[in-house]
């Protein structure tokens, strides 16, 4: 087996103990670490970066940090410190990388093999991004998307559009999007895109862009790798191209997080999450038989918004023997996981019941 591997040195706050470390890029919250409480623990956060994170440094000094907002009918460059005047809101809601639940598809798509730890919920503070934009007149006339790009260094030798994390959104996210500067109520690190953050609520980790440097309304989307063919859905075999669904919005989820292996016969408390992207969720129902019969759970802790997940319990009775356990959840809209896995090339989007269950041993 391989030696379980340290954190990188821009990730070293982590608790270790909390998280899978696949490579210096790409850390999961292990499943046993989520907890049943509403906000995650920003030390058990996943951490996923498509380039080398800028340096520690950069947040030395937050408030000076610019970004360039342009596609409005006055462009700006505007400091963090300009911001922090414009306005200020927090949201609590799901960080989610598109490719959560890719180790569960058996093709075995190519990425990270993530199995449900990358995934948190956190609570984000920023200005409202519609109050910036309208601070600057609005958008311009025919913008149809939002496009924000992240502010690393690009590495040298290579076409800047295949590596640069630049992504664009339909203008409809901006009713909820925000520039954010603090997480959980503290000072964003680098670590999580400090000083600065476009946060897309509801939306796949992706387009929430770290150290984000330019907001621009656009009429097209960039023509970035990570946007024309990347992060987008296509059966098995088939190149990425831009004619394909994009990973917006995210559908709704939930998986167990207790008991994960083991436990007593009589009675169990099942504990798990659940969320339904951009729509608030309905209810979750938990079955202890692989999914022949449903119960359904009660949500604990408060409601934080439509973005947000919620934890929920089961009391279930459960006899001696194997137990298959899942989760369904059911947003307001209807929406309900599937029992099965959507086949795509990259494994991304998966809220498949069936493959995000646990099997647990009762004696
Ligand atoms: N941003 C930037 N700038 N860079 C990078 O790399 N990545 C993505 C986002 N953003 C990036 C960005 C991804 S992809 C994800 S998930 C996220 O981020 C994560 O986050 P954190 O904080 O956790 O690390 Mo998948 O869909």
């Amino acid at each position: 087996a391989d030696e379980p591997k340290s954190l990188p040195d821009y990730a070293a706050w982590k608790e270790r103990n909390a998280l899978i470390v696949h490579s210096t890029n790409t850390m999961e919250t292990q499943r046993g670490a989520i907890g049943n409480g509403v906000i995650t623990a920003s030390d058990r956060l996943f951490v996923r970066n498509n380039l080398p994170a800028p340096p520690a440094s950069v947040t030395d000094n937050p408030d000076v940090w610019e970004v360039r907002i342009e596609g409005v009918k006055n462009p700006r460059t505007l400091t963090v410190g300009d911001l922090k005047q414009m306005g200020v809101t927090t949201v609590a809601s799901v960080l989610q990388c598109s490719g959560n639940g890719r180790a569960f598809f058996p093709h075995g798509a190519g990425g990270t093999q993530w199995s449900v730890g990358a995934a948190g919920c956190i609570m984000w503070t920023g200005v409202p991004l519609k109050d910036v934009v309208e601070a600057l007149g609005g958008p311009v006339e025919g913008a149809r998307y939002i496009t924000s790009t992240g502010g690393e260094t690009l590495p040298d030798g290579l076409d800047p559009k295949t590596v640069i994390v630049e992504r664009s959104v339909p203008t409809r996210a901006m009713e909820s999007a925000l520039l954010a500067w603090e997480m959980n109520d503290e000072p964003l690190t680098h670590t999580h895109g400090g000083p600065l953050r476009m946060v897309v609520p509801g939306y796949y980790g992706v387009n929430n862009v770290k150290y984000v440097k330019n907001v621009a309304f656009t009429e097209n989307q960039t023509d970035a790798k990570i946007q024309a063919s990347g992060y987008r859905i296509r059966d098995v075999g088939v190149k990425g191209a831009p004619d394909q669904p994009s990973m917006w919005e995210m559908n709704v989820k939930s998986w167990v997080t207790a008991p994960l292996e083991s436990g007593r016969a009589g009675r169990n408390m099942i504990y798990g999450v659940a969320f339904g992207g951009t729509v608030a969720l309905e209810k979750v129902d938990v079955s202890v038989d692989g999914g022949k019969t449903w119960k359904q759970a009660r949500f604990l802790g408060p409601d934080l918004g439509p973005y947000a997940w919620r934890p929920f319990v089961l009391a279930a009775d459960l006899t001696a023997g194997e137990h298959r356990i899942v989760s369904r959840a059911t947003d307001v809209e209807g929406n309900t996981q599937p029992e099965g896995r959507v086949e795509n090339e990259r494994g991304y989007g998966h809220n498949g019941w069936s493959d995000h269950g646990v099997t647990v041993a009762i004696s």
